[in-house]
């Protein structure tokens, strides 16, 4: 059986767990990592080396790193899906965003996910937190203008991209904050709660 190793409300499983799911494709998962704990043991540094979520394992093979996890996933078991296409120029373009999303957005994105969800409102730094908010807010409002063109983010369809961004679009329409007005994003975020497996794994309660 397919086994993917991560707690539920890690943005990096749910990648893989949304894709899972839209797939159609059986697997168990494990909480690992946070609270739940696991990732310092010699096992799971076996398993990956950098002590973080998620790790897929299919038999004797393993995986991390969420995006290759997600490319994997779908050339494996959909080849040819236009989730992650053969052709090249149109794959590129996703991987393009997917990139994007680890060495650009993440930083800003998670600097306020950190401050304003995971550590107490005392021992914030409000002006580490206001700088991120407005590098996220300059990336979110790109990714707008992008979207006042086309309804996903590669283009006509639902694409890894689409994962990899999305999973963190709820968490930014979700924070307690001002935002600059993004309609566009705003519609991408509703098209998306429109599939159940993404209301079901990625929007919920932030954690
Ligand atoms: N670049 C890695 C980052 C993985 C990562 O940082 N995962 C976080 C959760 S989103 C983690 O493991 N945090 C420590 C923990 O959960 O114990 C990926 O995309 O898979």
């Amino acid at each position: 059986m397919r086994k993917l190793m991560g707690r539920a409300n890690s943005s990096n499983v749910m990648k893989a767990v949304w894709l899972l799911e839209e797939l159609g494709l059986p697997y168990e998962r494990t909480d690992v990592g946070g609270p739940f704990g696991g990732t310092d043991t010699p096992e799971y540094r076996a398993l990956n080396p950098n002590g973080v979520v998620p790790t897929l394992v299919e038999g004797d093979f393993v995986l991390w790193e969420s995006n290759a996890v997600i490319r994997y996933l779908c050339a494996a078991n959909a080849p040819g899906h236009a989730m992650w296409p053969d052709e090249l120029r149109a794959r590129a373009s996703i991987d393009r965003w997917m990139d994007w999303q680890q060495t650009t957005l993440n930083r800003p994105q998670s600097t306020v996910f950190q401050g304003l969800i995971r550590t107490a409102p005392e021992r914030r730094d409000p002006a580490a937190i206001a700088a991120a908010v407005t590098e996220a807010a300059r990336c979110w409002t790109l990714l707008d203008g992008i979207l006042s063109r086309v309804p996903y983010v590669a283009g006509p369809v639902l694409t890894l991209a689409d994962i990899a961004l999305g999973v963190h679009v709820h968490r930014w329409f979700s924070f307690d904050l001002a935002r600059p007005p993004q309609p566009h994003l705003r519609a991408w975020y509703d098209r998306l709660l429109a599939r159940p497996a993404y209301r079901q794994h990625v929007a919920q309660p932030m954690s």
